[in-house]
């Protein structure tokens, strides 16, 4: 038997991990959804924040030692950590720990994602990590660490980078890379502006998913070496990548499901149109992603709500949701929900109409609503009467359309300054 298929083997080395998701980017894409908050903190799937995935997955992986490298808008983020992901014991050397910018004295802020770890360093050392496992904080999949971890060993890499194919024309988005016929890494293009295809399949290209393992005392000599350097943006994808590759052993990763060896299921919900299709998509009979997987639970923080119900109101209308996901807290009276995904706590009152419509928590729809083809951001009030997604036109004079034609709303855009309802 090979050792990446041994149980004991990957577990000793996720144990020897320390896994570092960074959680500091803009997501300016996602538009007002991260106006006053991280992306990793943006609400996703009906109960969970975008963070719960790769926390999950560490988890599930058996790695229980986690920091989170906050810094742009992040108390909504710290906030759900500490509620939620504080029961780690650190009397047996399990942790989520936050790591907020500003570590260091001689520099504020954090500049690309090599700094954010290099401010770092000495708390990384503080835990005597054998691997250092580097993961972004705003992906939306389930992945086991353990085999990546374990191909890095028996490769005697000194780095591994989790890849994925993606469409050419998409590949702009990534770091694309050419690899040999044993993974290793020949070609690291950040961004390229003519991504290199794939040698047999000129539609497709070879992404990074922005997710490294290190040998951690290479890992600390290469950040050392780059903070040095003055024309470096001190970014893995721009600067460390590219400088490595031809001196040392950068390996890839495929991500693959481990039941059918096809491509696994990831989402970058960068925008707010992917963000709606990536949310509708979770109410399909048998979704890709599959939230009610006992064997990969995906964890979260969420206050304690009574079941959702669906009522008759006072003139003997029905309340329904059909071909719909509706959380906790939920009070549907005498309206309709058809393929839409609310959040908890939403209510939906008497005359009104929801289609295809992603509701964040805490948001009242008032009576007479006919809302489609939107996201609703979390806390508004939907006064009596408004329609939504029916006239581009006049909705584009109060709210957001994006390119796909979905419409964002948010507390500011109805002029409500108070958050929750
Ligand atoms: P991008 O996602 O564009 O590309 P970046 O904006 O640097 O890269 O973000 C990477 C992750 O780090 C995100 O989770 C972000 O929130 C976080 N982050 C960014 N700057 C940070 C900072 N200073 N402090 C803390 N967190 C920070 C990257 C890779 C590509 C790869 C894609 C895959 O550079 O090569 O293809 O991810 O999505
Ligand atoms: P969460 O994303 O945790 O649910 P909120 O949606 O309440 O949190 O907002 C995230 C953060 O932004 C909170 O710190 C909140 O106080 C702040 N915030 C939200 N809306 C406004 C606003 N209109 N003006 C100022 N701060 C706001």
């Amino acid at each position: 038997m090979d050792a990446v298929s041994t149980p004991r083997f990957v577990s000793r080395l996720t144990r020897d991990t320390l896994a570092l998701i960074l959680a500091g980017g803009r997501g300016s894409r996602l538009k007002q959804l991260t106006l006053w908050r991280a992306k990793p903190a943006v609400p996703f799937g009906g109960k969970f924040r975008i963070i719960d995935f790769p926390l999950s997955n560490c988890l599930n992986s058996g790695i229980r030692r986690v920091g989170v490298l906050t810094q742009y808008k992040a108390h909504s983020l710290l906030q759900h950590l500490q509620r939620g992901w504080s029961f780690l014991r650190g009397e047996f050397g399990e942790f989520v720990e936050l790591l907020p910018a500003q570590q260091r004295i001689e520099s504020s802020w954090y500049a690309g994602t090599a700094d954010a770890i290099y401010q770092n360093l000495d708390i990384i050392r503080s835990h005597h990590p054998e691997y250092v496992l580097i993961l972004a904080g705003d992906h939306i999949y389930k992945m086991d660490y353990g085999p990546m971890i374990a191909q890095h060993v028996e490769n005697s890499a000194d780095m591994t980078v989790g890849c994925l194919e993606v469409d050419l024309e998409t590949a702009t988005a990534f770091g694309v890379m050419t690899v040999d016929e044993e993974g290793r890494v020949l070609g690291f293009d950040e961004k390229p502006g003519q991504p290199t295809h794939l040698p047999g399949d000129p539609g497709k290209a070879l992404a990074s998913m922005g997710i490294y393992v290190f040998n951690t005392d290479f890992l600390f000599e290469q950040l050392i070496k780059d903070a040095d350097k003055p024309y470096s943006s001190h970014d893995f994808g721009h600067d460390i990548i590219p400088d490595i590759i031809s001196k040392y052993r950068v390996f890839s990763y495929p991500f693959r499901d481990a039941e059918s060896g096809r491509q696994a299921y990831w989402r970058d919900v960068g925008t707010v149109d992917a963000f709606w299709a990536t949310n509708l998509e979770l109410i399909g009979v048998t979704p890709e992603l599959n939230l009610y997987d006992k064997d990969w639970p995906i964890w979260t923080y969420q206050e304690q709500m009574p079941p959702a119900k669906f009522v008759f109101d006072d003139d003997d209308r029905r309340g329904m949701a059909v071909d719909s996901m509706v959380s906790g807290g939920c009070v549907i009276s005498g309206a309709q929900v058809r393929h839409s995904l609310l959040f908890s706590n939403v209510r939906v009152d008497s005359f009104s109409i929801l289609e295809h419509a992603v509701v964040l928590p805490d948001v009242l729809v008032e009576r007479s609503c006919r809302i489609r083809n939107a996201v609703i951001d979390k806390g508004c009030c939907i006064p009596e009467g408004t329609v939504i997604g029916e006239d581009h036109e006049a909705d584009a004079e109060r709210f957001h359309i994006t390119p796909g034609g979905v419409v964002l709303v948010t507390p500011e855009m109805l002029g409500q300054e108070l958050h929750h309802v």
